[in-house]
């Protein structure tokens, strides 16, 4: 009898650490990104734990109104479609920041060209280089700017709103060696400075 009450007890115990055991095995992989409820078609912030390209917060509202959650990117461009961006976030009336450090290969003036659907604005070490902050479609949303950099990490965001039907944005740059048409990405963006 006692041997039974012991192997009941144990059985309890080895069940109850199971469960939480899953438990946590789950809400380490919601937090990891690696489990989402989002649409499949969109990435799902694999890169979070990685130091190379930026870090994008997801708003409700068109201006920054509520954080939703944060996931990494390797590079600015990011067709969403008719898709919400991430789980409790809409596709209508959305904004996103995208931030991170720059890296010039050297002391140039570069470019930087946009395209977005609906509204973006760049800024590098606080100053407003693109600003394009309206209701686009994306075959008429092109917008560039320029900006004179020394070689080295300068601080980066970019921000981005959708009105309604599709989303989508995308920066590229040249200048200081960097060819023409190349999209802004790693390796010369980082989510911390160097
Ligand atoms: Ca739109």
């Amino acid at each position: 009898m006692v041997f039974m009450n012991w192997t009941s007890h144990s059985m309890n115990r080895f069940y109850s650490y199971a469960a939480r055991g899953i438990a946590s095995l789950a809400v380490l992989l919601l937090t990891m990104g690696l489990v989402t409820f989002g649409p499949p078609a969109i990435r799902t912030g694999f890169d979070r734990w990685s130091p190379d390209g930026l870090t994008v917060s997801y708003y409700r509202g068109k201006d920054f109104r509520k954080l939703v959650c944060r996931r990494g990117e390797r590079h600015v461009f990011m067709d969403y479609g008719e898709q919400r961006p991430a789980m409790g976030v809409s596709r209508n009336n959305f904004s996103a920041r995208w931030e991170g450090w720059l890296l010039a290969p050297s002391n140039a003036v570069y470019t930087f060209f946009s395209q977005s659907e609906d509204g973006i604005r760049l800024h590098i070490d606080n100053e407003t280089i693109i600003d394009n902050w309206r209701e686009n479609d994306w075959r008429t949303s092109a917008a560039h700017g320029q900006a004179a950099l020394t070689a080295g990490p300068h601080r980066l965001t970019i921000e981005h709103f959708n009105a309604t039907g599709p989303a989508a944005l995308r920066v590229r740059w040249t200048g200081g060696g960097i060819p023409e048409n190349s999209l802004l990405s790693t390796p010369w963006l980082r989510k911390r400075k160097p």
